[in-house]
């Protein structure tokens, strides 16, 4: 019997500065009953999905951003996504701003801010969180930029590693899930992290703007859905798994991000994409027994990989320069 799981990605289209966390959330109830009306046992929200992309905007205390933040999860505002998931009996991922009162590695205990999804189960269950580890974009406001991109103003450096857990989710008994956030995607060590857990079905939610907002540089404008889609593509490939990439898209208070969220096979091939940047619901029934094939031939980690060649992966931050090429004199 194929082990069969139905997923789907829950686009969100624009959540503007002024739209309340109420709003989002309606919408997200319609594209859950949505999904669940075309069979999705699964559902996947993006990333920071209760508001808008507020890490565009510069606040000079990054107190005045907590606003955008969820002190508890679920709220008031968020429950109702609860008990529609466990009323339907199905699972969802949801990207959220966290804040959270808790100690620090130095054991202080202090008001801290991640950027977070969680995955719930069908029951309800809290069965994982994970705090994103790559922040893309800067700290201090950027002059040169058209729109600021302050991730790494605003959240910490993500503290609970790349997690993979096996739990019932849809028909099945057991289903090893793992996440990642946004900017993850485009580390090929966030996927091998989670691959080394065998991983069978990634979820991740972005926000990605349409346009390459540095300033630094010509970047034709398709290669910006193109990278996202390479990036999910080898990925699933070279860690023989599924993954559901899903967007906030559209303008929002005059910045635009992209869609074109997709539902990805073990062999890379891209099985569902979403083709509006608005409220979206694409679906896949996913046959998890296609990881298979891969992990037991191409990446079949342990007979393949040599960890003792790979020690500049975690040895080294950034890039060195290689040694010199000098032509020896004649002998
Ligand atoms: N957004 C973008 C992302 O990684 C980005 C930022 C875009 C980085 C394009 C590099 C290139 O998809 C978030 N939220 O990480």
């Amino acid at each position: 019997m194929p082990r069969c799981i139905t997923v789907a990605a829950a686009q969100l289209g624009p959540i503007q500065m002024a739209e309340p966390r109420s709003v989002a959330v309606e919408r997200m109830l319609r594209l859950l009953e949505r999904a669940h009306r075309h069979g999705a046992e699964l559902v996947v929200f993006p990333e920071l999905a209760l508001t808008t992309f507020f890490p565009r905007h510069y606040y000079d205390s990054v107190e005045e951003a907590d606003q955008w933040f969820e002190a508890a999860m679920p709220s008031n505002e968020t429950e109702p996504l609860f008990s529609a998931a466990r009323h339907l009996g199905i699972g969802f991922h949801l990207g959220y701003a966290e804040l959270s009162l808790e100690a620090d590695e130095t054991g202080k205990i202090r008001r801290r801010r991640f950027n977070t999804a969680i995955l719930v189960g069908p029951e309800g269950d809290l069965l994982l969180k994970y705090r994103k580890i790559h922040l893309p974009g800067h700290a201090a406001f950027d002059p040169a930029r058209k729109v600021q991109h302050l991730e790494k103003r605003y959240f910490e450096v993500g503290n609970l590693g790349f997690p993979v857990i096996r739990a019932p989710m849809g028909t099945l008994p057991g289903i090893n899930m793992g996440l990642m956030i946004c900017n993850d995607r485009r580390w090929p060590e966030a996927w091998r992290v989670l691959g080394l857990q065998k991983v069978e079905l990634v979820l991740l939610g972005y926000n990605t703007p349409s346009l390459n907002l540095e300033g630094r540089g010509f970047q034709p404008h398709h290669l910006r859905v193109f990278h996202s889609h390479l990036s999910v593509q080898a990925g699933c490939y070279q860690n023989s798994c599924f993954a559901v990439a899903t967007a906030k898209a559209g303008t929002e208070d005059g910045a635009e991000l992209f869609g074109h969220s997709i539902i990805v096979n073990p062999e890379g091939e891209i099985v569902a994409m979403a083709t509006s940047w608005d409220d979206e619901v694409i679906v896949a029934d996913c046959n998890l027994d296609m990881c298979t094939l891969g992990r037991t031939t191409v990446f079949a980690f342990e007979k393949h990989r040599r960890p003792e060649h790979y020690t500049r992966i975690t040895g080294q931050t950034g890039a060195v320069d290689p040694p010199v090429f000098e032509r020896k004199a004649a002998e």
